[in-house]
C-alpha cells in the first residue's frame, strides 16, 4: 500500500507514515462502537447465567481477586522506581526470605477479600495458616480462597515475569460459623476455579472452571481485564521441556534418562527438544498452555517432594491445564487426587502437553 496517499503533503517518510497509519487505525478501532470488549465481570455472569442455582458469588470472588492483581500489578510495574524491591526482613513458613511486594501482595488480596461479601477466609502460601473472616458476611459465604500472592518473586530484581497464582474452593465447613481447616484441605478434584494473573509485558488473568480456560489481558486504558484468549487448550503435542537442569546432579538415573531423552538427535519424533526455564512457575506455566511442552519440578536426593506447593501452585495449575486437555500427575500420581494432610505440603509435578507427560511418566515409572 502507498501510505504518502494518506498525507496532506507526499513529503513525511516511512516511518513517520508507519506512526500515522497506526495512530489513524487505533483511533478507528478504539472509537468504534461496534467493536465489543468483553470485560471479565460481564464474562463470569455471562457463564454464571448457564448454571440455574448459581448465585454469582463466584463471579464475585473473580472480580476481587481480579481487582486486587489491578492493585498489585501497579505496584509491580512501579518496583523499579520506588524504594520497594529487595529482602522485607522476615522469612516465611518455609524458611524462605519474604521480599517487600510479597507482602504487598498478600496484604492486597487479604484485605480485598476480607472486606467483599463473597469469601469466607483464605489460605496463603506467605502465611503459617488460615485467616477466617468472621464477620457476619463472610460467615455466611460459600467460598475459601487459596493463594500465593507472588510466585517466582526471585525474579522480580531482574525485571522477569511473576505471577499470582489463586484457587477456590466451595466450603466444607458450617455456613454461619466461621471457615475451617479443613475447607483448605481438599483435594484438588473439588476445586470450583482456579486462575493465575501473570505480570509480564502485558498483564494476564487466566482461570478456568470446568467449562474451560480463559485469558484476559488488561487493558490500561480502561483498567480492565478483557477476553483475549477464549476457550484455551494446551496443544497434545509439545516439544519445549521446562526444568531447573542444574539440578541434574541430584535426580535419579530414570529423570535422568529423561533428560538425555528430550536432548537426543532424532530428527522424526522432532528431537532434540527446546529447553526453556525461567524460574517462575506462572511464567513458564503460562508458555506451556500456549505453546505446549512440559513442565517439571522433581523430587531429588535433597527434596523427596520437590519444591512446589501442592494447595498454593500445583493444584491450582493442574486444574488449569487438565481443563485445557493437559495432563498433570507426580511422576505417577493425578496431582488433583491428591488428600492434603497440611496446608504447605509439597509434590513433584509433571505438567503439560499429553505426549509429555505421558512419555517422561514411561522414564519415572520404569
Ligand atoms: P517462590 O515461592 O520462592 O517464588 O518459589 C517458587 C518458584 C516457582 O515459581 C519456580 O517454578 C520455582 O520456584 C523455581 O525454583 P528453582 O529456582 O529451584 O528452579
Amino acid at each position: 500500500m502507498h501510505l504518502y496517499g494518506y498525507f496532506p503533503n507526499n513529503n513525511h517518510n516511512c516511518f513517520q507514515a508507519s506512526i500515522y497509519y497506526f495512530c489513524r487505525s487505533y483511533q478507528r478501532e478504539s472509537m468504534n462502537p461496534q467493536r465489543k470488549l468483553m470485560p471479565l465481570d460481564e464474562f463470569t455472569i455471562q457463564e454464571t447465567r448457564k448454571f440455574k442455582a448459581a448465585t454469582g458469588e463466584l463471579s464475585a470472588i473473580l472480580r476481587d481477586i481480579g481487582l486486587a492483581c489491578k492493585i498489585i500489578n501497579k505496584q509491580v510495574l512501579k518496583a523499579g522506581l520506588v524504594d520497594i524491591l529487595g529482602q522485607h526482613g522476615a522469612t516465611n513458613v518455609q524458611g524462605e526470605e519474604q521480599q517487600k511486594l510479597d507482602v504487598f501482595a498478600d496484604e492486597t488480596l487479604i484485605n480485598v477479600l476480607r472486606s467483599s461479601a463473597d469469601c469466607a477466609g483464605i489460605a496463603s502460601e506467605e502465611n503459617e495458616t488460615f485467616i477466617a473472616f468472621d464477620d457476619e458476611f463472610s460467615m455466611n459465604s460459600k467460598y475459601v480462597v487459596l493463594f500465593d500472592p507472588l510466585d517466582g518473586s526471585s525474579n522480580i530484581d531482574v525485571n522477569a515475569s511473576i505471577g499470582t497464582i489463586f484457587s477456590v474452593y466451595k466450603r466444607v465447613s458450617e455456613l454461619g460459623k466461621p471457615c475451617t481447616e479443613a475447607d483448605f484441605l481438599q483435594p484438588g478434584n473439588k476445586l470450583m476455579a482456579a486462575g493465575y494473573v501473570i505480570y509480564g509485558s502485558s498483564t494476564m488473568l487466566v482461570y478456568a472452571t470446568k467449562l474451560g480456560v480463559n485469558g484476559f489481558t488488561l487493558e490500561p486504558s480502561i483498567g480492565e481485564f478483557c477476553l483475549s484468549h477464549p476457550n484455551m487448550k494446551c496443544s497434545e503435542k509439545g516439544k519445549i521441556y521446562s526444568i531447573n537442569q542444574g539440578n541434574t546432579c541430584k535426580f535419579d538415573d530414570n529423570m535422568k534418562a529423561f533428560l538425555d531423552h528430550c536432548m537426543e538427535d532424532n530428527k522424526e519424533e522432532g528431537r532434540p527438544y527446546s529447553h526453556r526455564y525461567i524460574g517462575s512457575m506462572v511464567a513458564d506455566m503460562h508458555r506451556t498452555l500456549l505453546k505446549g511442552g512440559i513442565f517439571i519440578y522433581p523430587a531429588d536426593k535433597k527434596n523427596a517432594n520437590g519444591k512446589l506447593r501442592l494447595q498454593y501452585e500445583c493444584n491450582p495449575m493442574s486444574f488449569i491445564i487438565e481443563a485445557a486437555g493437559g495432563v498433570s500427575n507426580t511422576g505417577k500420581d493425578r496431582i488433583l487426587d491428591i488428600q492434603p494432610t497440611e496446608l504447605h505440603q509439597r509434590v513433584p509435578i509433571f505438567i503439560g502437553s499429553k505426549n509429555l507427560v505421558e512419555k517422561a511418566n514411561s522414564y519415572t515409572n520404569a
